[in-house]
């Protein structure tokens, strides 16, 4: 017997009721499309389930359905700051155009005002940097100054309302459509990602998250890479595909399509009509 083989016992109790499980889900998916609260993983739900549509599941044209406990799903909106869709930072400073990223404004704005109805936790995110950029590499820094025709990271543009990505400056200010509330949870990042330059994951476990419904900017950039992340950790993840946008539309258009190949690869896509309907007949049903 092989090193790797002498160690099957220890592991086949959990693969054979993992295994059993996941038959019963899908037996249960063959016949009605959906992708069942797993009680038997998190155990029974402490809030209202909801049962989300998802476009293009497990084919390009199906239609499935998600169920999520509301308590222990959190509404994820990245890094919608000044910096990422308003005049004079630092992806306007790139010369993009803001309508791209600025169109995730109006539903991620109708998706909250539903949610804060709810016990779904909110958390913002928030892509910046230390003022004396001791956690900015040097590459990031010299790529966006010379994209920046000479303004980069850490500097301040013509008519520009701070230092672009500075922690604590106006532009790296969440925009005030979607501005957090009180009771809502924010996490600074200074990557891309959040699990390896931030506390997202920490606060994720402690408030109990299973499922994550993900909006925000840019498509392509923080919203995939956390959302690859979060995926790989067995989190549930749902892009709400019109509260986001990127830099490049074609870019936006290929980070939803990639998301959908080999039956969900980095989790499904659904839009905020759709939220905003499974959450306000969740919450009508007495029960
Ligand atoms: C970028 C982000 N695009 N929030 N950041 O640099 O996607």
């Amino acid at each position: 017997m092989s090193k790797i083989r002498s160690y099957e016992s220890f592991y086949s109790k959990n693969r054979d009721l993992m295994l059993e499980r996941v038959n019963e889900a899908y037996e249960v998916f063959k016949k009605t499309k959906t992708y069942e609260y797993p009680k038997w993983l998190y155990g029974n739900p402490i809030g209202k389930i909801i049962k989300l549509e998802v476009e293009d599941n497990p084919n390009f044209g199906d239609t499935a359905y998600i169920e999520m406990d509301s308590a222990r799903t959190a509404f994820l909106s990245i890094d919608m700051q000044t910096d990422f869709c308003g005049k004079n930072g630092y992806v306007d400073v790139m010369g993009y155009d803001l309508s791209l990223t600025a169109q995730a404004l109006d539903p991620i704005k109708n998706a909250l005002d539903v949610v804060r109805k709810t016990d779904m936790k909110v958390i913002h995110t928030r892509e910046g940097h230390d003022p004396d950029l001791s956690d900015a590499p040097f590459n990031k820094i010299l790529r966006s100054k010379i994209i920046g025709q000479g303004v980069g990271i850490g500097e301040i543009p013509k008519n520009g309302l701070g230092r672009l990505l500075v922690r604590g400056q106006e532009n790296w200010d969440i925009q005030k459509d979607v501005y957090p509330i009180a009771g809502e949870h924010v996490v600074d990042k200074a990557g891309k990602g959040a699990f390896g330059s931030s506390t997202l994951h920490m606060l994720l476990k402690n408030l109990g998250v299973t499922h994550l419904v993900i909006s925000g900017i840019t498509t392509d950039v923080c919203v995939h890479t956390i959302m690859r992340e979060a995926n790989d950790y067995g989190y549930w993840c749902i892009l709400m595909k019109d509260g986001t946008g990127a830099t490049d539309y074609d870019n936006h258009l290929a980070a939803i399509k990639s998301i959908k190949m080999q039956g969900g690869v980095f989790g499904n896509v659904t839009d905020s009509k759709k939220l905003i309907d499974a959450v306000k007949t969740a919450f009508a049903n007495k029960s």
